[in-house]
Order: C-alpha cells, then structure tokens, then sequence
C-alpha cells in the first residue's frame, strides 16, 4: 500500500514496509556539553530542539512497524579507523581518542559515543557504527536496507549538513529515495541547517524530499487506519 506525505519539492508516495527511519548520530558527544561537539568550539544546545521530535517519529515507527536503525559516528578504542587528517583537528588537548567528561572523545564503548536515553535503540534495531561522517561508508548499512527491502529513507539525526546531508547523497547514489524530517535535524549552524535542507530539496529534489515530522506522523496514522 503506498502512503503519501507532503513533502517538498513535492508530495511523495511511499510504501512504508519498504521504509526505514534513520536517526544518525543523536549521541551525547554531538549533544552534549563536554562532548566532541563541543570540543570542536559548538554550542550543543543548538540541537536540542531536534530531540523531541524524533522521539515521536520513533515512537510511531515502532508502533507501524517500521525499520528503525541508528548510526553512531566513532572510533575503536585502538583508533586503527581514525584518519590521522580526522584525529589532527580540533583543539590539541581535545581530540578524539582524549579523555574528556564523558570518557575517551567519540570512542566506541565511551558514555559519550552512547546514544541520548530519550532516543536510545530497543532489542532488534540494528545500530551502525560509522567512522566516516556518511552512513555507508565503510559499514554494512547497505547490505542490511537490500535484506530488508528497503527503497525509501525517513532521515532524522544531526548534524543537517555533515553526516545527515552526507548519508543523503550516499544514498541518493544508491537509488534511495530520501525524506529529510527537517524538525528532528538540527546544526550548530542555523544558518546551515537551512541551506542544508534547502541543498536537498532543490532542483526537483536533487538528493530528496524534505518534510517535518508532523507530516510523516500524519501519515503513518492515515496508514494504520487504512490498514
Ligand atoms: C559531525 C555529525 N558534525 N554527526 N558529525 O562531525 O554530523
């Protein structure tokens, strides 16, 4: 059954057994103080405003049924996937890998590489670790969306204009169709945030669709009565 969604450039009809909700990132080194956002000189709260949103739009997807999967950007604890080009910026004494207030800077196992508890994943929900700023690169996200069946993308996370505009083009590539839910993103740069969403959308939808949650949580309401 295919379910519309207004959306911009255009409205968007989608089948949502064929759909995944994405939340990239939502991890308390992005949003919170002491993390690696803000060891990069960010003001965390910026993202805060993303948080509640998603939680709806994660709480209709498990209710619909939906795929949910979750990425984390980081690094193993030996870093032998850092990039020294990665690792080399930031201030000196607060680099990845450096111990901060919640552990060692974006390090898997770190209380600071865990997702925030308003987002945190259940049982089944895959959870990909990245080392890059897109999703696909160099993990299997690919391979898990082609097993499941997986043709459309509901993107939420942060930040808009890193790892989610980065994941979207990935994607785009791949022949996903994107709907970036403009309210569960966020950027230290609101500016960037806006031209970010506007990147995606432009020139017919270049790399994709951009909506707000309330439009995909009306959809997937509109879905379950017709179901
Ligand atoms: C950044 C991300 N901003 N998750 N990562 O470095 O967007």
């Amino acid at each position: 059954m295919m379910t519309q969604i207004s959306a911009e450039p255009t409205p968007i009809a989608i089948d949502l057994s064929r759909t995944a909700l994405i939340i990239i990132d939502m991890q308390r080194d992005f949003l919170e103080p002491g993390g690696f956002g803000e060891t990069l000189g960010n003001n965390v709260s910026l993202l805060k405003s993303a948080v509640e949103p998603c939680r709806q739009v994660l709480a209709a997807a498990r209710k619909a049924g939906i795929l949910v999967i979750h990425t984390r950007e980081g690094h193993s604890p030996d870093m032998n996937d850092a990039p020294p080009a990665k690792v080399e910026r930031g201030e000196p004494s607060k680099r990845i890998g450096d111990p901060g207030p919640m552990g060692r800077i974006l390090i898997q196992g770190e209380p600071g590489h865990d997702i925030i508890k308003e987002l945190y994943p259940i049982a089944g929900e895959p959870v990909v670790d990245k080392p890059g700023k897109g999703a696909f690169y160099a993990t299997n996200l690919g391979l898990i969306l082609a097993n499941r069946g997986i043709e459309n993308l509901l993107v939420a996370g942060v930040t808009t204009e890193v790892c989610v505009n980065t994941t979207v083009r990935e994607a785009n590539d791949r022949g996903f169709r994107c709907i970036v839910l403009s309210d569960c993103t966020g950027s230290y740069f609101p500016e960037f945030h806006k031209m970010g969403l506007a990147m995606i959308k432009a020139q017919g939808g270049i790399f994709g669709w951009v909506t707000g949650s309330q439009q995909v949580l009306a959809a997937m309401a509109s879905a379950q009565k017709a179901a």
